[in-house]
């Protein structure tokens, strides 16, 4: 087990709320509520474990899977619980009583989905649905793009296939907005959108994005993270290289989509804070989350260094920054941000 591995600032940061929040009232009238506990939960491709960093304590736990290799990851706090798309064995895998297990422990799966999928990379929940993007070739043709989004119900803890949305570009990473899926086109510096997906696709059919648009700056985008209004978007740029790595931040980020036609450009100037440079050990960003309260990206890395878990903390300054966290993770793949 490693400690010490989060620097002083993020720390600092949050340990600030939660002491500048011990001032407050505590029926929370002010708006300001203590962080209690603040986690990231990480997947990667070189063993398929699940590794749990404690933001506020610097502990790191490793949960041993049976994967050998997995990606989209998914924690809901309400009922202390991990979706994890396995791409081992080609499912989504579902682990209770998640904050209960020591440093080291191996779990098992509690409920499996069949072995639907055949490469699956982000997953995206949006109530009881759970969505996975699969980035296979679906036609036979890898000359044409094109992918998969493997829609299931999640009731009475089981997770069942509803249906297939074959899409006419290939996919990545994928995010719920309200009902709206996000989903960049990947190869490209695009980003697409369903509107109100769950509920206009509910048959296996192959469906075109409601929009498309471009965006400025970026070579080749992989990752997508949102919270409270602001969408981040990475760029993995030559897959080739470890050092050209890049996130955008694009704050408002429905009124600036929504101002972009169909098939235009989202400007970098006026609507995008870019952060790249030799600092910030960006090669191929993979994966992202977002923490709109403390300004922080957190990027599943998956090439520099052989792979690590990056945070940058008051990010939206921009540049050449520096990481926060930078924690060893061989091949790093996917991520997810959780506080309370
Ligand atoms: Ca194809
Ligand atoms: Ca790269």
């Amino acid at each position: 087990m490693k400690k010490n591995v989060f620097s002083c600032s993020l720390l600092a940061a949050l340990t600030l709320i939660a002491f500048s929040s011990c001032d407050n009232d505590d029926d929370n009238d002010s708006g300001i509520n203590t962080i209690k506990s603040s986690q990231l939960y990480v997947s990667n491709n070189s063993d398929g474990n699940i590794t749990v960093l404690d933001i506020l304590s610097g502990e790191i736990k490793t949960l041993t899977t049976t994967s050998t290799a997995a990606e989209g990851i998914y924690y809901d706090a309400a009922i202390d619980e991990v979706i994890q798309a396995s791409r081992s064995s080609n499912q989504l895998n579902v682990y209770s009583d998640i904050s209960t297990f020591l440093a080291s422990a191996t779990i098992s799966a509690t409920v499996s989905s069949a072995s639907d999928l055949q490469s699956p990379r982000d997953i995206a929940v949006y109530n009881d649905i759970v969505v996975v993007s699969d980035n296979s070739d679906v036609d036979g043709d890898t000359t044409t793009p094109d992918g998969r989004l493997f829609v299931y119900t999640k009731t009475n803890g089981t997770l069942t296939l509803r249906n297939i949305v074959i899409t006419d570009f290939a996919l990545w990473g994928i995010e719920f907005v309200n009902g709206d899926l996000y989903a960049v086109v990947d190869k490209t510096n695009e980003l697409a959108v369903y509107t109100n997906f769950t509920t206009m696709n509910t048959t296996n059919a192959a469906v075109s994005a409601s929009k498309r648009i471009a965006i400025e700056g970026i070579v080749r985008t992989h990752g997508l993270a949102y919270d409270n209004g602001t969408m981040i978007l990475t760029d993995v740029g030559d897959a080739a290289s470890d050092s050209d790595g890049v996130f955008h931040i694009i704050s408002d980020f429905e009124n600036k989509f929504d101002t972009v036609n169909n098939g235009d450009t989202m400007a970098v100037a006026n609507n995008q804070v870019r952060v790249a440079g030799s600092n910030t050990l960006l090669g191929n960003p993979v994966a992202a989350e977002y923490d709109a309260t403390t300004k922080t990206v957190f990027i599943a890395e998956a090439a520099n260094g052989g792979g690590r878990v990056l945070s940058f903390s008051n990010s939206t300054i921009g540049g050449d920054l520096s990481p926060t966290i930078n924690t060893s993770l061989a091949m790093a793949s996917s991520l997810y941000f959780y506080a309370n």
